[in-house]
């Protein structure tokens, strides 16, 4: 078994999440937030057979799109003064980071 954590945009959440309940996975939707840009976004994890693993990747390539997004994340800057000043910067985010990890045991109480 393996469980499959993808990192989204909120905007793809709700499509995402239909999609992969409608193909007869279980998903968790968490609310969570990026380190970089610090938004929101949005993690799910879906626990589910090694063979099925294409079908959720697949899904999640379907769905999730990548965009370009502009921050004021801090940024290094020189001179005598140094320190941290905001300057704008242009990224882009998505379509989707995922992880697939290895379950060593799954287990319903
Ligand atoms: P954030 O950390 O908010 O990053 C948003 C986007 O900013 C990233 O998109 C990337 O294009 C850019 N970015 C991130 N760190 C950067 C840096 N040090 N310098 C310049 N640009 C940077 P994605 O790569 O598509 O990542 C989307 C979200 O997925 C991330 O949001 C983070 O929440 C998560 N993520 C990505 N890689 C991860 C990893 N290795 N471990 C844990 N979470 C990860």
């Amino acid at each position: 078994m393996k469980l499959l954590i993808a990192i989204v945009q909120d905007e793809d959440a709700n499509r995402l999440v239909s999609e992969l309940m409608d193909a007869g996975f279980s998903v968790t939707k968490l609310a969570t937030t990026g380190g970089f840009l610090r938004s929101g976004n949005t993690t799910l994890l879906i626990g589910t057979d090694d063979a099925k693993v294409p079908v959720v990747t697949g899904i999640v390539e379907k769905v999730c799109k990548a965009r370009r997004q502009m921050t004021t994340a801090p940024a290094p800057v020189g001179g005598m003064a140094g320190g941290f000043n905001p300057y704008p910067l242009e990224v882009t985010v998505g379509g989707a980071t995922l992880f697939v990890l290895s379950v060593e045991q799954f287990v319903k109480l």
